[in-house]
């Protein structure tokens, strides 16, 4: 499942250029007996399957040994739900190890000794962990020094300050009769400044006003959005 992405990828090539440093293993490979099965009943029964602790723990314990100060984290829809804040608190880790579980879970007594950390990458379920390690990842990666290149920075990027971002235009100035805004091509720096600010502002407000409560805003803003509730 992670081939694809680490090919393809921003991070893929990251990964290449000793950026960031990937490691895959297989908790199958740890598994033992002829089945080499990782997943048994649950005690007390019940539908579902459960992940064996051994593989789990002998997987765990092959990359203990290149540990470092190391965190483990377990992707799973019961974890604290995963946001930039977050992707940013990581980004400052030397390792990370994301744990996939399938099944129903895994057995208790290694969330209990093993895990650090319990994310959620949203409020649905998945087939398996991969996907949110794969999130992850890539929302972590991308906050590491050298792997995005280029001068465009992460401060701009929605929820660095809390706020959506402005709308983007681009070439043609007019496209299928639709114009670009006018201050955008006015050379105004201070206007056009001014007008992404209230862009950002309007666009949180009417998408996702919960961001409101939390983000960065300076008296500008408070005064902009006191305009926009007077004035829509
Ligand atoms: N954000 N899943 C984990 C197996 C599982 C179930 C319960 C532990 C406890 C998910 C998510 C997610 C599906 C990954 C169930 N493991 N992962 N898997 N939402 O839905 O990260």
């Amino acid at each position: 499942m992670f081939s694809g992405y680490l090919q393809q990828g921003i991070v893929g090539r990251a990964a290449k250029n000793g950026i960031v440093r990937v490691n895959l293993i297989n908790i199958r490979d740890f598994a033992k007996g002829r089945h080499k099965s990782t997943d048994d009943r649950p005690y007390g029964g019940g539908d579902g399957m459960v992940m064996k602790p051994g593989p789990l723990y002998r997987a765990l314990q092959s990359v203990e040994k290149n540990r470092g100060q190391s965190l483990v984290i377990f992707l799973s829809p019961q974890g604290e739900v995963f946001d930039q804040a977050t992707a940013w608190e990581l980004s400052n880790s030397d390792q990370i190890i994301l744990v996939c579980g399938r099944y129903e879970g895994v057995d208790e007594r290694i969330r209990e000794h093993w895990l650090d950390r319990e994310l959620s990458i949203g409020d649905y379920v998945l087939t398996g962990g991969e996907l949110g390690a794969m999130v992850v990842m890539d929302a972590v990666s991308r906050l590491v020094p050298g792997v995005l290149g280029g001068k465009r920075s992460n401060a701009e990027d929605s929820f660095q300050d809390g706020l959506l971002e402005n709308p983007q235009y681009t070439r043609p100035p007019v496209f299928q009769g639709s114009e670009v805004p006018a201050v955008l091509l006015s050379g105004d720096h201070e206007k056009i400044r001014l007008w992404r600010r209230v862009e950002s502002l309007k666009r949180t407000r009417d998408r996702r006003p919960d961001l409101l409560r939390t983000a960065e805003l300076t008296q500008e803003d408070e005064i902009v959005l006191a305009g926009l509730r007077e004035n829509p």
